[in-house]
């Protein structure tokens, strides 16, 4: 039978026959498997990369466990904001000024060898940031490629005070769509195809307290405006970091929930994050499924509402609202 393999597996194949250290190789096995036809005629040649990609996991935790294949961060608080750029554009320095971190701020390249999380407080939530070593045609380390496909959304950096600001975000985005992730503006509703991510991403230009940076983001508006919305910012001075906070927010699609028993106050402290475009009965679910399934109506406090207005459990909630289920 034949096997039918396509373009992508064979570009695969072709990378996996050249990669040199056992990361690459596995990454590009693993690719392989993703994009190899799944039929009959293949089956083989799918245990047979399977079979590989094993033996190179073994054979790495032997080197002692320490050199780590994959690279992943557990997600925590109300999603995952990944920041990449080139070098120097200021990743690491945004993310010192949005949390509490201090991390390496340096003004040469590659300062930043391993991604790095922290929480960004957000009124009374928490985001999680990963800063990530620089992505540059003549060095990045591919695990980052990794934590964008997991990440719930991306910021692109861009360094307004580089002449090279364009083709800068050009290498870095041809890099990530060899690495099947393409950047995208909004969310797209469509299932990925296996082996290829869309990741939505804020283009955030920073160093605007830069005396080129106002030509430079014209610049950058004319060719990037289209493809992504632009967030001109300052880790100096602090201009426009605040919006660019809630741009982050904004951009997860989450909504803030505030549960209340009858007589009580809300409980403000401990809203519940649901994706943007749950109702009462996902959040009642989400509290205890006996709840989702004895309830019989719920009252809404919030914007278009009038106070405990009574809704049924298909009613859908929005960013702040406060509940009160009643079974
Ligand atoms: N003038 C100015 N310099 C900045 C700004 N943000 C970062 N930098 C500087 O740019 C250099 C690189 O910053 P860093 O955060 O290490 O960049 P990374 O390689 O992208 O993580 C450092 O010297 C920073 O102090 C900014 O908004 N304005
Ligand atoms: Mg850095």
């Amino acid at each position: 039978m034949s096997a039918n393999l396509t373009p992508e597996y064979r570009n695969a194949e072709e990378k996996y026959r050249q990669a040199k250290t056992s990361e690459e190789k596995l990454e590009y096995l693993e690719l392989m498997l993703t994009t190899i036809p799944k039929h009959k005629g293949t089956d083989k040649m799918q245990a047979d990369i399977k079979r590989r990609i094993a033996k190179l996991k073994k054979g790495e935790l032997k080197k002692g466990g320490k050199r780590q294949l994959s690279y992943h961060v557990e997600k925590q608080g109300a999603g995952q904001v990944i920041l990449m750029g080139p070098p120097n554009a200021g990743k690491t320095r945004l993310v010192n000024t949005v949390t509490n971190a201090q991390f390496n701020v340096g003004d040469y390249p590659f300062t930043t060898r391993i991604m790095q999380p922290a929480m960004m407080p957000f009124e009374d939530i928490q985001i999680q940031l990963v800063d990530t070593p620089a992505i540059h045609p003549d060095y990045y380390e591919r695990w980052v490629l990794g934590l964008i496909r997991n990440a719930d959304v991306a910021i692109l950096v861009a360094d307004l005070s580089n002449p090279d600001i364009l083709d800068n975000l050009d290498n870095l985005i041809s890099i990530l769509e060899d690495g099947r992730i393409t950047l995208t503006r909004e969310f797209l509703k469509e299932k990925p195809v296996p082996g290829f991510s869309k990741k939505k991403t804020l283009l955030a230009a920073n160093k605007m307290d830069i005396e080129i940076a106002g030509e430079h983001l014209e610049i950058l508006k004319e060719f990037f405006g289209e493809k992504f919305k632009i967030f001109p910012i300052s880790c100096e001075t602090g201009e426009g970091i605040s919006e660019f906070k809630r741009a982050i927010f904004d951009n997860l699609d989450v909504i803030r929930v505030y549960t209340k028993t009858p007589g009580r106050k809300p409980d403000v402290k401990h809203p519940f994050i649901l994706k943007a475009g749950k109702t009462v009965e996902d959040l009642a679910y989400h509290i205890h499924k006996d709840l989702a399934r004895n309830m019989r109506f719920a009252r809404i406090w919030g914007k278009g509402y009038y106070d405990g207005q009574p809704v049924d459990q298909h009613h859908p909630l929005q960013d702040e609202a406060v509940i009160e289920i009643h079974e």
